[in-house]
């Protein structure tokens, strides 16, 4: 009997293995995460999209639109980045906080988007430089952030 149940215990491949393979499950989602931003009209969707430090984001369905972040308002240190006009491409992002960016075209019809990086720790420098329809992001990223904040002390 007691044979038995030390031999049931001196098998601890399967768990072993299963930890293993989640670990490197989960090290591929969090390292490589990709998110997908769409140009719908003249919004951006999702117009505050949060990502984590090394993620990709891809804006899509860029037929006549550009995205291009702008000016003191992406995080000190920060590489300026533009998806050039109707191009799907992509940016891989590493430094934390709010990134803004615009679509050149349509900027006067408002639109505009950002991108939460981790934290938003640069958000009162981004508002501070915000101009124009800028500063409409700017209230809708503050927006949301008060709403995620909220949602997660739920
Ligand atoms: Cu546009």
């Amino acid at each position: 009997m007691k044979f038995t149940i030390s031999l049931l215990h001196a098998k601890p491949m399967p768990s072993a293995l299963a930890i293993v393979l989640c670990a490197a499950l989960y090290g591929v989602q969090a390292g490589a995460a990709e998110h997908v931003i769409q140009a719908q009209s003249t919004k951006f969707s999702p117009l505050v999209l949060y990502a984590e430090p090394g993620d990709t984001i891809r804006w899509k369905n860029m037929v006549g639109h550009d995205a291009q972040s702008m000016e003191g308002m992406i995080p000190e240190g920060a590489e300026h980045f533009h998806i050039p006009l109707g191009e799907n491409g992509g940016v891989t992002l590493e430094q934390e906080g709010v990134y803004v960016y615009k679509c050149n075209p349509h900027f006067s019809l408002g639109m505009a988007g950002s991108i939460v990086l981790g934290d938003s720790s640069n958000m009162d420098e981004v508002e501070k430089n915000a101009k124009g329809m800028a500063k409409r992001v700017v209230i809708k990223t503050k927006l949301s952030l008060k709403n995620r904040a909220a949602a997660e002390q739920q």
